[in-house]
């Protein structure tokens, strides 16, 4: 039976060049060009998520659903509907031309009235994506289990106070993963949705921190069990649902990781998370990189005049352009890529915006990987960062690194030589007027 299709009057996708006016096609981002020898494809690894484009209706805590998606009309059956919203969705990917999806697996398959119902929907759908990816080619970035819309995650997950929620949703992350490496996920992010607490009064941190840590260890046995070859990720978020979230922020997962002997686990770095956390963007994926833990990426922005998860289309070259260079000088994101976990704004109700957004998100993401680019290959902020250091590579900073020197050795040194160092200029502005000039020139 042929699928339905909702997204008739839109062609697929072409790259036009900086020129085009054509709204409906790319000015930067050309999936095949090669930049800092790889396709900008295979660097950027595009995903859509399921969840925010095919599910979300369109309500927010005030109003109810406003946007028209006729898979989602609550007198369609359950699985009738979810078989509709598949084909939307990879009708979608197929048009915009992105190579990956992200699912959560409540987003693919509706729960059913037990956990073994559940699970049949859920192997029912995953059948048909596995149809839809053979025939598309769309592949998965990554896949999740959804540990926080049902009434019984209020109280977390992994922290909740009762074993058996721990267990249910350990039982969801065992299928969902299974699914995921069915489907050749190339990585498996655990979002921590309400691991964390509302208040401290009725909490037991020490406990909820260590359930925590033992939930991750069985995820990432069974990893290994079942042979899944993709990376775990944790998706660090400060708060929201939750007051105050564990996963904080990327130094907070790194610590926390390095603690338990979970190593192998790295993080799915979001940039409205950042911003809701009091840091840039480029701040969280420096330090993902200096922690050794970069996985991925979910692509979007907040609004700087409110503190909540607005979740936009990213739209600033310039936000991006260091994060673009950040990940480029740590070698790339490998299994990685760029998840647009992005929502259209409420009052955007047509089916086509979906493409608009997309479209113009891809557009500054290839834009800012060019600008990336360009400050790497130039050299102009490393060699001048590696300038900034060179004292640690002489003598000095050897023996200070190489625990040659105690506190009295460098008592006496200090003393004997009568150091007396000098500041010396960090530049900011000058590079901050390099990096634009980047920005101004990268075609
Ligand atoms: C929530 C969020 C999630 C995760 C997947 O803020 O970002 O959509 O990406 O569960
Ligand atoms: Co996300």
């Amino acid at each position: 039976m042929p699928h339905r299709s909702f997204f008739e009057d839109i062609d697929p996708i072409r790259f036009r060049g900086p020129d085009s006016d054509d709204p409906l096609s790319f000015r930067w981002y050309d999936a095949d060009r090669v930049v800092a020898g790889r396709r900008m494809e295979d660097h950027l690894r595009p995903a859509a998520c399921y969840w925010h484009s095919f599910v979300w209706p369109g309500s927010d805590m005030f109003g109810e659903g406003t946007l028209e998606r006729p898979w989602n009309d609550p007198a369609l059956d359950p699985m009738d509907a979810a078989t509709d919203k598949m084909a939307a969705a990879f009708e979608f990917f197929e048009k915009l031309g992105v190579p990956f999806f992200t699912f959560h697996d409540r987003d693919i398959a509706p729960e059913g009235s037990s956990f073994k119902e559940s699970c049949r929907n859920l192997d029912q759908m995953v059948d048909a994506a596995a149809e839809h990816m053979e025939r598309t080619g769309v592949q998965v970035l990554w896949g999740t289990a959804n540990l926080f819309s049902h009434r019984r995650y209020a109280a977390g997950a992994a922290t909740n106070p009762d074993p058996e929620v721990f267990a249910y949703a350990a039982a969801q992350v065992c299928h969902a993963l299974e699914a995921t490496h069915r489907l050749g996920g190339d990585n498996y992010v655990l979002w921590g949705g309400r691991e964390g607490y509302d208040t401290l009064i009725n909490t037991d941190l020490r406990r909820e921190l260590d359930q925590l840590a033992r939930f991750l260890h069985l995820v990432v046995e069974h990893k290994h069990r079942i042979g899944f070859e993709g990376t775990i990720l944790i998706e660090p978020k400060p708060s929201e649902p939750t007051k105050h979230q564990y996963d904080f922020d990327a130094a907070t997962v790194a610590g926390f990781l390095s603690r338990h002997g979970l190593d192998e686990v790295k993080v799915n770095l979001e940039a409205n998370h950042a911003t809701l956390g009091g840091h840039s963007f480029h701040h969280e994926v420096a330090a993902a990189a200096a922690l050794g833990v970069l996985g991925s990426i979910d692509a979007n922005r907040g609004d700087a005049q409110n503190g909540w998860d607005t979740d936009q289309f990213p739209n600033s070259v310039e936000d991006l352009s260091l994060v673009m260079f950040e990940i480029l000088r740590a070698g790339g994101l490998g299994r990685g890529g760029f998840n647009f976990d992005t929502k259209l704004r409420r009052q955007s109700t047509s089916r086509d915006d979906l493409f608009y957004g997309h479209i113009g998100a891809l557009d500054v993401l290839a834009r800012a990987l060019l600008v990336g680019a360009s400050l790497l290959e130039s050299g102009d902020l490393e060699d001048r960062r590696q300038a900034r250091y060179a004292g640690w590579g002489g003598p000095l900073g050897e023996d200070i690194l190489a625990a040659a020197l105690s506190l009295p050795d460098l008592h006496a040194m200090v003393t004997d030589r009568d150091l007396d160092p000098k500041p010396v200029s960090g530049r900011q502005e000058l590079l901050e007027n390099l990096v634009n000039r980047h920005i101004e020139r990268a075609r």
